[in-house]
């Protein structure tokens, strides 16, 4: 019920609106929709309300000429926000809006919540906010992974399995979980050691894995270079040459600098590492994730077909 004539409930705004009472109170939460509270209770003013249909009807408009760009810049500049000010929840909503307007998880994962990271990243190294900016978004950014990753389970066949992680000294461990959650998307079984794994555990992992097709060190900072050769050429000694091992992250450049580190390939982003998978020629067995975790002797042969040598740079 309205205080007054002026103001208006967020039920009554559902109403005016002709949205479910969540909808209207998501539009409140994500700040589209100018409120404030009152004993617990979200007041709208008329004017606010009529402002919001407005600014949506011109959304929309726009949105017709250049659908994906213009949703786009809208949900970074709402998670931004989100993420800066520690909102969860809001930031949450935004996904999910992207989400039920229809972007797949690769697109929100790659194209919305990595860019916005990257961006708050770019304002701390200005010195523009504080460190303790950062890690507030950095600990929301990974609620929101948690509660994503399970709209990308991918039921049906089993492609093989593909072992991910990052070098001792490496704190990136969220790149990882993004990463694997894509591949896992695209059908392959991952196992993710996360990030500062001990080479030990890395040459374990990947000598009892069942039809491990490749192995991918992500390296996202300067200071884990070195940590990343040392394991390359630690797993190279223990595995031997067959399975393929992959270098990629944000702090590698190119093929050459993956090459000049001791790997012997080197993928573009989540994107070049599914294309790589995807050009590897494997076994046509289909081993179920019960099998496929089952523990092996000794190392496991890869495929022998590796795509050729530029890869995917
Ligand atoms: C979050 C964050 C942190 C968090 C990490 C928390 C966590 N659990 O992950 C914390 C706060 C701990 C942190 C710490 C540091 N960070 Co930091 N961090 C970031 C930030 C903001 C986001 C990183 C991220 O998750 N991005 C999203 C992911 C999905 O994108 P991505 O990394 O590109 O990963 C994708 C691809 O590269 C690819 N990929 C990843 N791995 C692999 C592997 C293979 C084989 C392949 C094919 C592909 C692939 O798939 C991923 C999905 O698409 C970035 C900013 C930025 N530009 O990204 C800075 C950034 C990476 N950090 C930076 C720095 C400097 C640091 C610190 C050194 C700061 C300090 N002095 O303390 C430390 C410690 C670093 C260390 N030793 O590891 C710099 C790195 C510069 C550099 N090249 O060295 C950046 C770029 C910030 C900046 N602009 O300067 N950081």
């Amino acid at each position: 019920m309205s205080i007054d004539d002026d103001v208006l409930s967020v039920e009554e705004v559902a109403v005016a609106l002709g949205v479910h009472y969540m909808t209207a109170y998501r539009y409140v939460k994500r700040r589209a929709l100018e409120a404030t509270q009152v004993e617990g209770q979200w007041q709208i003013r008329r004017s606010d309300l009529e402002a919001f249909v407005s600014s949506r009807s011109e959304r929309r408009a726009k949105a017709q000429g250049s659908p994906d760009s213009r949703r786009t810049a809208d949900y970074h500049s709402e998670l931004h926000r989100c993420l800066v000010e520690s909102d969860a929840n809001a930031a949450f909503e935004v996904l999910r809006s992207a989400i039920d307007s229809g972007a797949g998880m690769e697109e929100v994962y790659l194209d919305i919540l990595s860019p916005v990271l990257a961006q708050i990243g770019a304002s701390w190294a200005r010195g523009e906010i504080d460190i303790s900016v950062e890690h507030r978004a950095t600990a929301v950014a990974t609620r929101l992974v948690g509660q994503l990753s399970q709209r990308c389970v991918r039921r049906g066949r089993h492609r093989g399995n593909v072992l991910i992680g990052g070098p001792a000294g490496e704190r990136h461990s969220l790149a990882l979980a993004m990463l694997g959650d894509l591949l896992r998307l695209h059908g392959w079984d991952v196992s993710d050691l996360g990030a500062d794994t001990p080479a030990n555990s890395f040459v374990h992992a990947a000598s009892s894995i069942n039809n491990l097709v490749a192995v991918g060190v992500s390296v996202t900072s300067d200071e884990s270079l070195a940590s990343a050769a040392e394991l390359l050429s630690t797993l190279r000694r223990a595995i031997g040459d067959e399975l393929p091992v992959l270098l990629g992250g944000s702090a590698i450049r190119d093929v050459a600098h993956a090459r000049s580190l001791g790997a012997d390939h080197f993928a573009q982003g989540a994107r070049g590492f599914i294309e790589f998978l995807d050009a590897l020629k494997t076994t046509s067995a289909t081993p179920s994730k019960d099998s496929a975790a089952t523990p092996k002797s000794g190392p496991k042969k890869a495929p022998k077909k590796k795509p050729a040598a530029g890869d995917t740079d």
